[in-house]
């Protein structure tokens, strides 16, 4: 698997997705399994509350394949600067965070996020789940069995 690193301001929801993505259950067409992978990187939301972000995107993004960008479906504004992604000199994803809360508006987030400069944007709830295989399915490499697949195995081998 490759690793992604998670950028976002404090409450963006980093820690809360690296929580359902790792040792938690995650949601894949309807049925819940385990993923075993160690595949993220959290970080403090300062880094993308300062004038820092460039410094930090520049920085962390050496540890990591690809950097995600987070930015919540409740943001009333984005703090991204159009065309940062360039920076980090890895792939950039965006993801929009929350999409299960009441007042979310995952476009106008989305929308922020490929101003930004982020081509692919992943859609997640950490609460429900929805979007975390999607976001794992995009970190996989050649060779890597899903946690879903396992479970397939296992099942065919009984
Ligand atoms: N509704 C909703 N709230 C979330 C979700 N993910 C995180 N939160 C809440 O948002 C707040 C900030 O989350 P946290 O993961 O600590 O953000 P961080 O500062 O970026 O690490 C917490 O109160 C979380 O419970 C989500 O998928 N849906
Ligand atoms: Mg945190």
């Amino acid at each position: 698997m490759r690793k992604i690193i998670f950028i976002g301001r404090s409450e963006a929801g980093k820690t809360t997705l690296t929580q359902a993505m790792k040792g938690e259950k995650i949601t894949y067409h309807k049925t819940q399994y385990v993923n075993h992978f160690d595949v993220i990187i959290d970080t403090p939301g300062e880094y993308a509350e300062t004038k820092n972000l460039g410094g930090a995107l520049a920085m962390y993004s050496f540890e990591a394949d690809v950097v995600g960008l987070l930015l919540s479906a409740i943001e009333p504004y984005s703090l991204y600067p159009p065309c940062v992604t360039p920076i980090a000199n890895r792939e950039v994803v965006g993801i929009v965070t929350k999409i299960d809360h009441p007042l979310a508006d995952p476009e106008q987030a989305a929308e922020w996020l490929r101003l930004a400069g982020c081509e692919k944007i992943f859609y997640i709830s950490s609460y429900t789940g929805e979007g975390v295989a999607e976001l794992l399915e995009h970190l996989r490499e050649d060779g890597d069995i899903m946690p879903w697949e396992e479970a397939k195995e296992r099942d065919n081998s009984l």
